[in-house]
């Protein structure tokens, strides 16, 4: 570490670590290069305090766990705020107070909080350290956790630090656990400000600043500045045996899906026939039209923050042999032998829960439903061999889906770019155990952003209308729901690698290579289109998943025009005008005409 004599050569960002400083007061200041002796210290220091608890080095070689205070265990959505100027910009889909009102409240948060504490300097670039794609940002904290996680999330320390003295320019992001009390959290954004300011939590979104709140919110907000797209989506290259590879951008909600999409498993026959599944990322993705018209898109993110519950060899097998050494698990249970254990593990028996506790079924699950595990993306055997690339890879299709128990079929595909920015708009989902508050609740979640969007969703939406210009190659927009569930309450869809088949789809249509059903919301595939050889799945799951229901969608698309009404002014025109032309479709295909003209 350098010491804190030697600061960088940039005023900007030293004139700014004085003020932290003044205003946080802590022991002692480092400024973090990233190197592995650094980290190896840091452990150290972690082990030393209980922190971190070694897990199984046999088992687990680099395996460590850490225990998050109980009260802090996810993203917390409603102290989460876009304190831009005016409110408006923020839009009704954020929080919002005003930046003046906001600095105060949480400077005096923290007003000294960092005594007795090391206040860590934390140089970060995201996406590759090369790439004109890529945006830097340094975050200060007292947390040598998240030091330890952005190291792996992030190219953090030295090269990221002469990117920004040669740059001049950088995210703002201050962050102190503070209390780890929940009365007082705040997740703050500035992005008049390139600033963020999160006190009061430790946890993965909230605390790491790089990840949801940079690359994210700040770096949406940018993006419509600057005509690029800031996205919550996994990039994936799908190589068929003819050694083509076709790259997928798909945005699931919050623990729907990505990470397991980005890494599958090719069923057996198509292992055979010589498909091959590429991760680029699982979680955020940056694109930019390029030369050719085309969209190219990086993964800002050098590692994994992944859900652990449900993992397993035959889930997904290729997070399992990421997992398996140099990882850090938080929160999940442990074994009589000290090794990690999840919900979804069909071996192992969990002997102390997440909380440190002997483990008790009437405690509830073992591991934290949102339990996490973080791993260096190049732990990953299915890592591309282009993630790196510095103009991206570029994309074939966008994909949205979230948790949709009913109506929405297992895939259909938007008629133009104008058509799939409302299904994307439209999107709806189960809320899940990575934000806090009540699971299972079905909302609206634009393009898998609600939590993450910087700025107004109606602006959003006609930033997303934007790119389609003369000159564009656009990829082609898809809907999926790996969820649709039957009468007996179980999933419909065997999901996981056998969603290659959807894609294999999604990528001959891209081709025009393929056949479809054209209905009102879209073209969906017929049974005789999806290769289903290998699959064992009966006839009437199959009927319900591949099913268009004129009444329900309807009353779905009915709704979707209240949604876009509620940003108000700001929704594009050319939307609403989308979302009327839905609902004449499907008056046409025979649903009651009073449901459509309610939209
Ligand atoms: P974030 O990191 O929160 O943004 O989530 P994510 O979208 O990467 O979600 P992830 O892939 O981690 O999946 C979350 C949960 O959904 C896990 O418990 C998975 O096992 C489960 N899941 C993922 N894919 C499928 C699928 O195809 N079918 C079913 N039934 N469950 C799935
Ligand atoms: C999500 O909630 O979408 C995540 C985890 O990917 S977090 O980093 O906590 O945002
Ligand atoms: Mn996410």
């Amino acid at each position: 570490m350098r010491p804190e004599t030697m600061a960088s050569k940039l005023k900007a960002l030293n004139d700014w670590v004085d003020d932290v400083a003044r205003l946080t007061r802590p022991d002692s200041i480092r400024w973090c290069d990233g190197s592995d002796a650094e980290a190896a210290a840091l452990r150290a220091e972690m082990l030393a305090d209980g922190t971190l608890v070694e897990l199984n080095q046999d088992t687990h070689p680099g395996c460590y766990l850490h225990r998050s205070n109980p009260s802090d265990v996810a993203r917390v959505e409603h102290l989460t705020l876009v304190c831009s100027k005016n409110q408006e910009d923020a839009g009704p889909n954020n929080h919002w107070m005003d930046p003046a009102e906001a600095h105060a409240k949480i400077d005096a948060l923290f007003d000294g909080c960092m005594q007795g504490r090391t206040m860590y300097v934390m140089p970060y670039c995201m996406g590759p350290i090369d790439s004109p794609l890529s945006r830097c940002g340094v975050e200060i904290t007292d947390s040598p956790y998240v030091v330890a996680n952005m190291r792996i999330m992030t190219r953090m320390g030295a090269a990221a630090l002469a990117r920004i003295e040669r740059e001049g320019t950088f995210v703002k992001g201050l962050h102190s656990i503070g209390e780890l009390d929940p009365e007082r959290r705040f997740i703050m954004h500035f992005p008049e400000e390139l600033t963020i300011k999160s006190y009061g939590s430790g946890y993965g979104g909230n605390a790491l600043l790089g990840k949801k709140c940079h690359a994210l919110r700040i770096g949406s907000w940018q993006a419509r500045q600057e005509g690029w797209l800031a996205e919550h989506m996994l990039i994936v290259g799908i190589e068929n045996p003819q050694g083509e590879t076709h790259y997928v951008a798909a945005a699931f909600p919050s623990a729907c899906g990505k990470t397991n999409l980005a890494m599958l498993i090719p069923p057996e026959g198509y292992r055979k026939a010589g498909w091959k599944v590429w991760t680029v990322g699982d979680d955020i993705c940056w694109m930019r039209p390029g030369k050719d018209g085309r969209l190219y898109a990086i993964n800002p993110e050098a590692g994994y923050f992944g859900v652990a519950p449900g993992t397993s060899r035959s889930t997904n097998p290729t997070a399992m042999e990421t997992i398996a050494h140099d990882t850090i698990f938080t929160n999940v249970a442990v074994t009589a032998d000290n090794q990690p254990w999840w919900e979804g593990l069909p071996h192992g028996t969990p002997v102390t829960d997440w909380q440190g506790r002997p483990y008790d079924a009437a405690n509830g699950p073992a591991a934290h439903p949102n339990s996490r595990f973080t791993v260096s993306a190049k732990q990953c055997p299915s890592w591309s061999p282009h993630a790196e690339d510095k103009q991206g890879v570029p994309i074939s299709a966008i994909v949205f889906g979230g948790r949709r128990p009913s109506l929405v079929p297992l895939v259909f595909e938007a008629r133009d770019w104008t058509h799939g920015v409302l299904v994307g708009a439209a999107m709806g989902s189960e809320t899940t155990a990575a934000a806090t508050g009540a699971v299972g609740v079905l909302r609206r979640d634009s393009m898998a952003m609600k939590p993450f969007c910087g700025y107004n969703y109606g602006d959003y939406f006609a930033h997303w209308l934007s790119f389609d210009k003369p000159g564009a190659k656009l990829p082609k927009i898809f809907h999926v729901n790996w969820f649709r569930k039957g009468d007996d309450g179980k999933f419909l869809w065997p999901g996981y690698g056998e969603n290659l088949r959807v894609l294999e789809w999604i990528i001959d249509r891209c081709k025009g290579a393929v056949g479809a059903q054209e209905t009102p919301i879209g073209h969906v595939p017929r049974k005789d289109d999806l290769h289903l050889d290998g699959l064992a799945i009966d006839g009437t799951a199959l009927d319900t998943l591949l099913e268009v229901d004129p009444m329900g969608w309807a009353a779905e698309v009915a709704d979707i025009g209240h949604y876009l009404d509620s940003f108000g002014a700001r929704t594009p025109e050319k939307l609403k005008a989308e979302q009327r032309r839905v609902a004449a479709a499907l008056a046409n295909a025979g649903a009651p005409a009073r449901k459509v003209a309610a939209g």
